[in-house]
């Protein structure tokens, strides 16, 4: 069962680490927010949503020590990108095919960050507009299929520009006519 918590905001610790502040979050709540959690065992499940969705691209990353070529400093620098508060214009879908990682929602009715742990089979859809970041655990692997409705996009958009987004403020709205 997939992992969802209130992230601890310890930022004098590796962000890597599981940060649990111990209260935890359930897949209702992610729901409330737009995030959907899906457990998924077969890649054929996965295509029938992406079909379902309309999805029409999709890419695989493999982001590990071995990818960058065993420099440390090379995959901490994309992690750090990565673990920026940033949104996408357009939902997109994670699904996790080997190692995990952390993706970290932005509650934005509490103003909290809820923790997300993500392995094998699991499959969560981002709706656009929302804050997130990602990281890796201190397995320091994940290997990642991303689907896109259209062409593959990959341009994050960070805090605090975003705030001014069109699409994020759509989502803000969304979240209050349905609270
Ligand atoms: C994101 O949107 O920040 C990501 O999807 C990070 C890498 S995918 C495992
Ligand atoms: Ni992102």
């Amino acid at each position: 069962m997939v992992e969802a918590y209130y992230h601890d905001d310890n930022d004098l610790v590796d962000f890597r680490e599981a940060h649990n502040s111990g209260e935890p979050v359930t897949l209702e709540q992610l729901g409330k927010l737009g995030v959907i959690y899906k457990f998924l065992n077969t890649q054929d499940k996965v295509d029938s949503l992406a079909k379902e969705r309309n999805y029409k691209n999709r890419d695989t990353v493999n982001i590990s020590l071995l990818s960058f070529k065993n420099n440390e400093d090379a995959l901490l620098a994309k992690l750090n990108v990565f673990y920026k508060e940033h949104l996408h214009e357009d939902e997109e879908i994670r699904y996790i095919l080997d190692g995990d990682g952390y993706f970290d929602i932005r509650d934005s009715i509490l103003n909290k960050w809820i923790r997300v742990k993500v392995e094998s089979g699991d499959l969560l859809i981002v709706p656009a507009g929302i804050y997130h970041r990602f990281t890796l655990t201190t397995s320091n692997y994940i290997k990642a299929m991303r689907l896109f409705q259209d062409e593959p996009k990959w341009l994050a958009i960070n805090k605090p520009e975003a705030d001014e987004n069109a699409t994020h403020k759509e989502y803000l709205s969304s979240l209050l006519s349905c609270n």
